[in-house]
């Protein structure tokens, strides 16, 4: 059996393509399951509600050798701890290449598009296996929470096409309003402590010899986050010492106004936005400006930085 799953903090995207994968797997002759590296953010507990769909198990203690597929990370930080100790025979992702060895010959398929839920959708279509209306509104729904509704510059004419595709199927008939009920589903934090908030959308990155984490709350309500900015700098500080970072970031992301504003944790993360990014902080917070992406805007300034 292969285990399936995404990247650690999962987003709607980890969660679904991670259940899109090994049903795709499945129904081509592979035994697979799905499983999630962590909990489910409001975003994704709401579009399993509206599609029905159970969340998966979180992933068990799996024996050495154990073979897995990596859905949408491939990077060891981001991963399960001890992947180097398990068998990687699948990963399909759209992001940029990291660490990953392999034991073995792997089935790898990488793409520079919006979402792991794009690449699914051709896999099906390559392999002229249907999409079922259950798989085709989780894809849709990855999508939209990937592309912030083909808002973030990572969107391509092919997440457009396949968002289309997949709503027909889905029986959706009104995406923009679905996409504004998932952005108001995630944006609904209630009180959530605020380490959680800080490891919703979180990744770990090395730059070199560094190592940073940079996490994201993409929101359409940045005044509830930027109401808890104090108690978000304490998370960010004990992060950055009980994991041993060189630095902690957390980009609040307005949503509907696409615009970045980021909360500066000390003089060291101010010094390195000001450097990168050309971003000057004022009251704790650094303008961003437009730079919605971490994955196109963010850390590809951060790698060209720490390589000077
Ligand atoms: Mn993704």
């Amino acid at each position: 059996m292969v285990a399936v799953f995404g990247h650690l903090n999962p987003d709607t995207d980890a969660i679904t393509s991670a259940l899109v994968y090994a049903n795709f797997l499945r129904r081509t002759g592979v035994d697979a399951t799905a499983y999630r590296l962590g909990e489910l953010n409001r975003e994704t507990a709401f579009v399993l509600s509206e599609a029905g769909v159970v969340a998966p198990e979180v992933l068990p203690e799996l024996p050495k050798g154990a073979p897995v597929a990596l859905v949408d990370h491939n990077e060891g930080a981001q991963s399960v701890p001890g992947l180097a100790d398990l068998t990687v025979t699948r990963v399909v992702d759209h992001h940029k290449l990291g660490d990953l060895t392999t034991s073995v010959p792997p089935y790898l398929r990488f793409e520079p598009v919006g979402c792991t839920a794009t690449i699914l959708t051709k896999l099906h279509r390559e392999a002229n296996v249907s999409v079922e209306p259950q798989d085709a509104r989780l894809m849709l729904s990855a999508i939209l929470s990937d592309t912030l509704h083909f808002r973030s510059p990572t969107t391509t004419p092919e997440d457009r096409e396949v968002v289309a595709y997949l709503a027909a199927i889905a029986g959706i008939t009104d995406v923009t309003a679905y996409a504004l009920a998932m952005f108001a589903a995630k944006s609904d934090l209630g009180d959530t402590p605020a380490d959680q908030l800080l490891k919703m959308d979180y990744k770990v990155f090395p730059f070199g010899e560094a190592k940073w984490g940079i996490g994201v709350i993409e929101t359409t309500n940045p005044a509830y986050v930027f109401g808890r900015a104090e108690a978000l700098r304490q998370a960010m500080d004990a992060e950055k010492a009980n994991a041993g970072l060189n630095g902690v970031l957390l980009s609040v992301v307005d949503i509907l106004n696409e615009t970045n504003r980021t909360l500066v944790l000390s003089a060291t993360e101010e010094k390195v936005l000001r450097e990168a990014f050309g971003a000057e902080s004022a009251g704790g917070v650094a303008d961003l400006g437009a730079r919605i992406s971490r994955k196109k805007q963010i850390v590809p300034a951060l790698e060209a930085y720490f390589a000077q």
